[in-house]
């Protein structure tokens, strides 16, 4: 028999096996950066360990630099079904689920720990059960990392210095709002396009954490890197909802571990980004301004916070800001 899969069932036909104890499935997840990367890293890891936790009866195939499409593509095909998993920045969630834009304000947490804790506490916990009346289940909460503004022209040391850049932002209106506030000309586009923008001068600049920088060697097409860190962006790991609860409990478990197991080693791999980061974009030709006055940013957005206040509500917004 040529056909290896008839000559499998013809051999757990003889055997008398139950087909199911052999049957495989498979799934898919994607990134839109590469493999060698903080979602490479958190991939890599979901994939090894449900494999792990489930006895090999699920394999997920990982998908790397947006060859499944953009961010926001993958979460319209998990969504719909055609794909299982991704994992994505929550730059196009507010399109899908408006709950969670709140999370996307900027300097709305003082650092990554402030972040983490308010994503694995109860205000983080609540939000991911808001995906699940649109289609999704939403395993864990991973991270992108701190974003800092990168350029083609200048030095950027204070606000009055973005004013009139083109720049390319992500598919996110809070951000499209903030960034006007600076006097930036918002140029939204997906992630997978970003590179040939830079390089063609379609756009002067971009904004994305240093994991993301380095990844996507954005050293080769911006001259200038601003230590802003204007914005935290979470990413987070979700699952079409339907594929989901077909799961048997114990295998629902296993997914839901997988992700805490791969959110560890996603963060841990932005920590060492963020410790190597400058150095190694200095050594790449980058001019890096480290040192940022980050109130004066801050006080730019002054207008645009109160318009968030009022979108938001107050109360959201300080319960986020002072969780400890
Ligand atoms: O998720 O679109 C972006 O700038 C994201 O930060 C990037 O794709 C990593």
């Amino acid at each position: 028999m040529k056909n290896p899969r008839l000559a499998l069932s013809a051999l757990v036909l003889a055997l008398g096996l139950p087909m199911a104890a052999l049957a495989q499935t498979n799934m898919k997840i994607s990134i839109s950066v590469g493999q060698n990367s903080h979602q490479g890293v958190g991939i890599d890891t979901f994939a090894r360990e449900v494999e792990r936790r489930t006895a090999g009866r699920i394999k997920v195939q990982t998908f790397y630099s947006g060859s499944l499409g953009g961010e926001r593509e993958s979460i319209e095909a998990v969504q719909l079904g055609t794909q299982e998993l991704t994992l994505t920045s929550t730059g196009p969630v507010p399109n899908f689920v408006p709950a969670a834009r709140i999370l996307d304000i900027p300097f709305l947490f003082r650092d990554k720990a402030h972040a983490r804790a308010v994503l694995d506490g109860p205000i983080g916990q609540e939000m991911l059960k808001e995906f699940e009346s649109k289609g999704f289940k939403a395993l864990a909460w991973a991270e992108n990392g701190v974003r800092h503004m990168t350029n083609s022209k200048r030095a950027v040391n204070a606000p009055d210095d973005l004013k009139g850049l083109k720049m390319r932002t992500m598919e996110n209106p809070v951000h499209v709002a903030a960034y006007k506030g600076f006097g930036i000309i918002t140029t939204p586009m997906a992630f997978p396009e970003v590179f040939t923008a830079l390089q063609q001068g379609t756009v002067d600049g971009q904004e994305n954490p240093l994991s993301v920088i380095m990844a996507a060697n954005f050293s080769q097409v911006q001259r200038h890197l601003s230590l802003t860190g204007h914005v935290y962006s979470p990413a987070i790991f979700l699952m079409n909802k339907a594929a989901f609860d077909k799961l048997s409990a114990a295998d629902q478990q296993a997914f839901l571990e997988a992700a805490k197991e791969a959110t560890r080693a996603n963060r841990a791999r932005v920590d060492e980004d963020d410790a190597k980061g400058v150095a190694e974009l200095r050594s790449k030709g980058m001019q890096v301004v480290e040192n940022v006055d980050k109130s004066k940013f801050q006080a730019a957005l002054v207008p645009v916070y109160a318009e968030f206040e009022k979108q938001f509500g107050k109360a959201n917004i300080d319960r986020i800001r002072n969780f400890k």
